[in-house]
C-alpha cells in the first residue's frame, strides 16, 4: 500500500451512527488513502471523461501501486485486507465515478477471483501477480445478445476437439471488454457450463466498444465475438462446473457494488448540503427550510441503514458465513438508495443540477447501468422473494 501521513476524516461523512468506531484502524487508513487519492485525482478530471466518454486509464497504475486489485487475496502479490477493507475502497472509487469503481470490480472479483477460486497452478502463476500490478487487465463474459438475466440459457458453446476447445458465440455488454489481455469467457458444454481464460490475441477472438451510452461514459464497455476461436484445454478453469461458477463469481462483485451505492450516495448528500449551506432564497439559506431539510435527513437515514447493513455483510463475508442472497438484498438496497439520492440531489441543485459540473447527475445517470448489472433490481428481489418462500417465480 502506498504510505499515507494525511487523515482524511472527512472522507468518513456522514457517519451519523459511528460506524468509524467499528472499523479496525487498518481499514480506517485504508479508506482515508483511498478517499484522499479519490479527492486529489479523480474528481478534478472526472466529470470532462463522463462528457467526453473517456476511461481514465491513467489512472490504472497508481490503482496497483496504492494495492486496490484482489486486495482480499494474500498471496499472488496482494494485500491480504478484510473484506470490510475492500468494501471502503469500492466505496471510495464509486465516489469518484461508478466506472472506476466498474473496473476494479471486474479486476478483482470477476477475473482474479474465479482464476484464484477455479484455476489451476499454473493460470494462477501466469495471471494472478500480473493483474495484482494491472500488467494485465481482465473482463468477464457472461451476458449475450439475447439476454442477460437468465445466463443458464447461454448460446456461446465450447465443442472439444482433441486437445483444445473450439468457441463460437458473442458477449455482449462487457465492462473493459477491448482493454483486456484476457477475457474469462462462459461457454456451454456437453457437460454444462464452462470457464475459459480467451487470449486478446487468439485466432478468431474481436472485440468492439459501445458508444452512444447516456451512462456509465467513463467506462469501457464492449461487445467480445468468437468465431471457431481455437482455446487449449490447459485454458480451461480446471474447478468451474455448471451455472453455480459464475454465479460465485457475481457474489463478489454485488457484494463491491453494494458498497459501491452508498459512495455514490455520500458524493450527492455532501454536494446537496454544501449547495443548502450557500443557496439564499426568500431571505435564507436552503438549510433553514423545512422541506429542505426533510430531504437531507431523509438521505442520511438511508445512507445510515445501507452502512449498517454493509458492514455486518462484510463481517459474515470474513468469518465465510455469508449467503449470496444476503448480497442480493444488499445490492438491491444500497444501489437502489444511491439512485434515489442522486435524483433527489439533482433536483435539488436546482438548474445546475443537469450540469456535469455538479455530480448528481453523473452518479443518477452511471447508476442507471449499475441498478441494471450484476442483476436487475428486479432480479434480486426474486432471488430474496425465492429464499423466503422456497418459490422461484422468475
Ligand atoms: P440457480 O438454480 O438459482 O443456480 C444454479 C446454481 O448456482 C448456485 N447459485 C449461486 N452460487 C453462488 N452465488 C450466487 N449468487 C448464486 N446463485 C445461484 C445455486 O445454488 C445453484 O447451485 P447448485 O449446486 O444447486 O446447482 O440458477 P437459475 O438458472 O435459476 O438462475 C437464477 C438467477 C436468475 C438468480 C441467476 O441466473 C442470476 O443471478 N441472473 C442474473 C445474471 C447477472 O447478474 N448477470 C451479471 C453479468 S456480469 C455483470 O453484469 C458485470 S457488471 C461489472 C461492472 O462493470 O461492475
Ligand atoms: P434482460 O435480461 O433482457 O431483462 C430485461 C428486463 O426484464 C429487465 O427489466 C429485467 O429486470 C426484467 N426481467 C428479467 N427477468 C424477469 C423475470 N423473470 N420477471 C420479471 N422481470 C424480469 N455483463 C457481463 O457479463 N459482464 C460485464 O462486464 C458487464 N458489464 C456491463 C456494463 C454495463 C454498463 C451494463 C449496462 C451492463 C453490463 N453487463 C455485463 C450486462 C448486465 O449484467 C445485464 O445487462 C443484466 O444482467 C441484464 O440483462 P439484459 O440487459 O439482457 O436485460
Amino acid at each position: 500500500m502506498l504510505d499515507t501521513a494525511a487523515t482524511a476524516h472527512d472522507v468518513a461523512l456522514p457517519d451519523f451512527y459511528g460506524i468509524r468506531a467499528l472499523l479496525t484502524e487498518e481499514e480506517r487508513q485504508v479508506q482515508d488513502l483511498v478517499g484522499r487519492w479519490v479527492d486529489e485525482k479523480v474528481l478534478p478530471i472526472i466529470g470532462e471523461c463522463f462528457e467526453k466518454e473517456r476511461f481514465p486509464d491513467e489512472l490504472i497504475p497508481e490503482m496497483a501501486e496504492m494495492g486496490l486489485f484482489g486486495p482480499t487475496f494474500e498471496d499472488y502479490g496482494c494485500a491480504g485486507l478484510s473484506n470490510v477493507a475492500y468494501g471502503l475502497i469500492m466505496q471510495e472509487l464509486e465516489r469518484g465515478d461508478s466506472g472506476l469503481r466498474s473496473f476494479a470490480s471486474v479486476q478483482s472479483g470477476l477475473v482474479m477471483y474465479p482464476i484464484h477460486r477455479y484455476g489451476s497452478d499454473e493460470q494462477k502463476q501466469q495471471w494472478l501477480p500480473d493483474m495484482a500490478k494491472a500488467r494485465a487487465i481482465g473482463c468477464f463474459g457472461l451476458t449475450e445478445p439475447d439476454g442477460g438475466s437468465d445466463p443458464g440459457t447461454m448460446k456461446t458453446h465450447a465443442k472439444r476437439d482433441g486437445d483444445d476447445w473450439i468457441i463460437n458465440g458473442a458477449k455482449m455488454w462487457i465492462t473493459n471488454g477491448t482493454i483486456a489481455d484476457v477475457a474469462v469467457v462462459w461457454a456451454m458444454t456437453e457437460q454444462g457450463v464452462r470457464g475459459f481464460l480467451v487470449e486478446k490475441e487468439m485466432d478468431g477472438y474481436t472485440t468492439r466498444d459501445i458508444h452512444h451510452k447516456m451512462s456509465l461514459r467513463a467506462s469501457t464497455t464492449s461487445e467480445l465475438f468468437f468465431d471457431n476461436v481455437r482455446v487449449p484445454e490447459r485454458n480451461r478453469l480446471p474447478l468451474a462446473e455448471g451455472l453455480g461458477a459464475p454465479l460465485g463469481c457475481l457474489t463478489q462483485a454485488r457484494y463491491g457494488i453494494a458498497w459501491g451505492g452508498l459512495g455514490s450516495a455520500i458524493a450527492c448528500y455532501r454536494e446537496s448540503l454544501e449547495f443548502a449551506r450557500q443557496r439564499v432564497l426568500f431571505g435564507q439559506a436552503l438549510i433553514h427550510k423545512q422541506a429542505i431539510q426533510l430531504r437531507l435527513a431523509e438521505m442520511v437515514r438511508r445512507i445510515t441503514t445501507g452502512q449498517l447493513l454493509v458492514v455486518q455483510l462484510g463481517r459474515l463475508k470474513d468469518q465465510d458465513a455469508i449467503h449470496h442472497t444476503q448480497v442480493s438484498l444488499a445490492k438491491w438496497n444500497n444501489v437502489r438508495l444511491g439512485l434515489d439520492i442522486a435524483r433527489d440531489a439533482r433536483d435539488l441543485l436546482g438548474a445546475g443540477g443537469i450540469s456535469v459540473e455538479c455530480c448528481p447527475i453523473r452518479h443518477a445517470l452511471n447508476l442507471e447501468s449499475v441498478i441494471t448489472y450484476e442483476g436487475t433490481e428486479t432480479i434480486h428481489q426474486l432471488i430474496v422473494g425465492r429464499e423466503i418462500t422456497g418459490v422461484a417465480a422468475f
